[in-house]
């Protein structure tokens, strides 16, 4: 009699079965990250989703990210493995309350950080990633208001950087808040040599620590590239899995094992294999939606 499959032989069977494109976020866990068609930031990923073409998108990350995706690619059927992983920074910005921001600040212009849902995008004037903030902002006339939604470290960040005083919103990511000054002095204490790279989600007393603030695309990209041997990283702990993966004489130290995204860790093998056998759980974003918070997309994309 044949053995069963093994669960990773299954998924790819399935996977192209239904000609499915598997997308999977620098902070999904290793076995997650190994089964993946690509690996990398929301942006890339749905880049990569619009160009190629495929009927099925599975993607692995969180529920911001598929809407992204299918905003890109709306010929796709865009799946999650997990419905419940949303990203609770992006929760914390409504509709409704950013309608109501805007009434107080009828001239501003809206800068909205990806980490949003498709309706906040919608309703947002250009959006920017922690790779390309900087010059989204950078690229507004100096004149003008801008109200920064809804991470409020990466907007700090963004003001220190470009000297424009931004109106933020009270929005955090859970997971970066955790990387605290003192883990991270502790650990340039031992080991004095190594760099320290954050992402901009940390607060403002880690990031002032860091030789290099930058998004995940930018850490990788960073570690990979540097002549220095030892790193100490300051973001979700699911991209040491990637750091290792293409730097394997290099060290990396976590700052924080805490900075462990409880929901892109709702996503695993046997979801994914769920998913691909029960077409499940199809994301859609409203047509009318879809198009204002595309055009919010594509002015970033003019301007990076
Ligand atoms: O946009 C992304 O993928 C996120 C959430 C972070 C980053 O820096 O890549
Ligand atoms: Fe959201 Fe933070 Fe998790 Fe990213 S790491 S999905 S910002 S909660």
């Amino acid at each position: 009699m044949a053995s069963p499959p093994i669960l990773e032989d299954e998924i790819i069977r399935l996977k192209h079965e239904r000609h499915a494109l598997i997308l999977v976020h620098n902070y999904q866990r290793p076995e997650v990250q190994n089964i993946g068609d690509h690996v990398s930031d929301s942006l890339e990923l749905s880049r990569i989703a619009a160009r190629a073409d495929a009927p099925v998108i599975l993607f692995c990350g969180v529920l911001f990210m598929a809407e992204t995706a299918k905003i890109l690619s709306p010929a796709a059927t865009v799946l999650v493995p997990d419905i419940n992983a949303g990203c609770p920074m992006a929760n914390m910005v409504t509709p409704r309350e950013l309608a109501q921001a805007k009434a107080t600040h009828p001239d501003a212009v809206v800068v909205c950080y990806v980490n949003s849902s498709a309706e906040v995008k919608a309703a947002s004037d250009v959006c920017c990633t922690s790779a390309n903030a900087v010059q989204v902002v950078n690229s507004i006339p100096a004149e003008k208001t801008i109200l920064f939604i809804p991470d409020r470290n990466l907007g700090a960040y963004v003001a220190r950087v470009t000297g424009r005083p931004l109106v933020l919103w009270p929005g955090y990511c859970p997971t970066h808040q955790r990387i605290l000054p003192e883990h991270l002095l502790k650990l340039k204490a031992e080991h004095p040599d190594a760099k320290v790279v954050v992402h901009p989600e940390c607060v403002t007393e880690t990031i002032t620590l860091a030789d290099v603030v930058a998004s995940t695309s930018g850490i990788l990209k960073f570690c990979r590239e540097s002549s220095a041997r030892e790193f100490i990283i300051g973001t979700e702990i699911g991209i040491l899995h990637r750091l290792r993966k293409e730097s394997p004489t290099k060290t990396f130290h976590q700052v924080s094992t805490m900075a462990d995204c409880p929901n892109m860790k709702l996503t695993t093998l046997e979801k994914i294999l769920w998913s691909l056998q029960d077409m499940q759980y199809e994301i859609t974003v409203p047509e009318d939606i879809r198009l204002r918070a595309k055009r919010a997309i594509d002015r970033m994309l003019e301007i990076h």
